[in-house]
């Protein structure tokens, strides 16, 4: 099924992905090994792009059919929580970055394990984070991007932070795509997550008895 699944998301047949999501989600699949194989299919559709097979409009409905999948999947999720409020996270995809698919996740999963977000949307400029900081007061700062040169507005973003003297006052992770420990540190963030799940144990690990 996995492998179909996959296929059919990679091949843009939005009809059979929707009903694939749906036939596995009544049958009792694991949620998150749903959104495992979207992330496996965006690969595919990502190196078809390199190589001048697909082109703008097919990441365009690539797009739209993870965020119609993500929608069908998010209620499955919604049962593991308990209700405290664990802390806050302050979410955006950073300056000249528009990809918000994994932001998206990032948000339902942190949303899901009873956090309380609040999502600057995409290609948020460095001054929004530091305004919005100083008046939403997080815990945590979640930096999302995809693009090469995201990293770059990362590390500007963590640097704002700085400079407007509250870096001690969050924790900053990053991630999305390619970002890995080298962009962590090039970016001076606390840490990097390489998916959602990740994003959800580092926000645990700041708040709730955490090391903040
Ligand atoms: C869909 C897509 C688009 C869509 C985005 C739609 C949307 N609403 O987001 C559109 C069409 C808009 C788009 C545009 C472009 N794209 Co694009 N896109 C993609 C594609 C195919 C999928 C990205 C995606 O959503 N993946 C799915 C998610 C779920 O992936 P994920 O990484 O597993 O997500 C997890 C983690 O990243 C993590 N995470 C995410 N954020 C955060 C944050 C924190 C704090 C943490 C801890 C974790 C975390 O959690 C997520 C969930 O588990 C990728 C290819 C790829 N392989 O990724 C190219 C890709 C990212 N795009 C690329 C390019 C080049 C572009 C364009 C420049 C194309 C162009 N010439 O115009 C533009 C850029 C526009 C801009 N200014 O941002 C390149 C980037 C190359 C580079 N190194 O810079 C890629 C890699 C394609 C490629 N192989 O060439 N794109």
């Amino acid at each position: 099924m996995s492998d179909e699944f996959v296929n059919v998301i990679a091949d843009m047949d939005e009809d059979r992905a929707m009903a694939l999501t749906k036939e596995m989600l009544a049958g009792g699949a694991d949620p998150m090994s749903i959104l495992d194989d979207c992330r496996q299919a965006m690969e595919i559709v990502g190196k078809r792009f390199e190589l001048n097979e697909y082109f703008i409009p097919e990441l365009i409905l690539a797009g739209e059919m993870l965020k119609s999948i993500s929608a069908e999947v998010k209620p499955y999720l919604q049962h593991s929580i308990d209700s405290k409020k664990q802390g806050k996270v302050l979410l955006g995809t950073v300056q000249g970055d528009i990809h918000d698919i994994g932001k998206d996740i990032v948000n339902f999963m942190l949303d899901v394990n009873n956090f309380e977000i609040k999502d600057l949307g995409v290609d948020v400029p460095v001054e929004t984070f530091v305004e919005e900081i100083k008046s939403f007061q997080p815990d945590v700062v979640a930096l999302s991007g995809f693009l090469t040169l995201s990293y770059s507005s990362m590390k500007e973003t963590v640097e704002a932070i700085h400079a407007a003297g509250l870096r001690d006052k969050v924790k900053i992770m990053i991630g999305g795509g390619a970002v890995d420990e080298k962009i962590c540190a090039y970016a001076q963030a606390d840490a990097f997550g390489k998916d959602a799940m990740a994003a959800v144990d580092l926000a645990k690990g700041w708040t709730n008895g955490g090391s903040k």
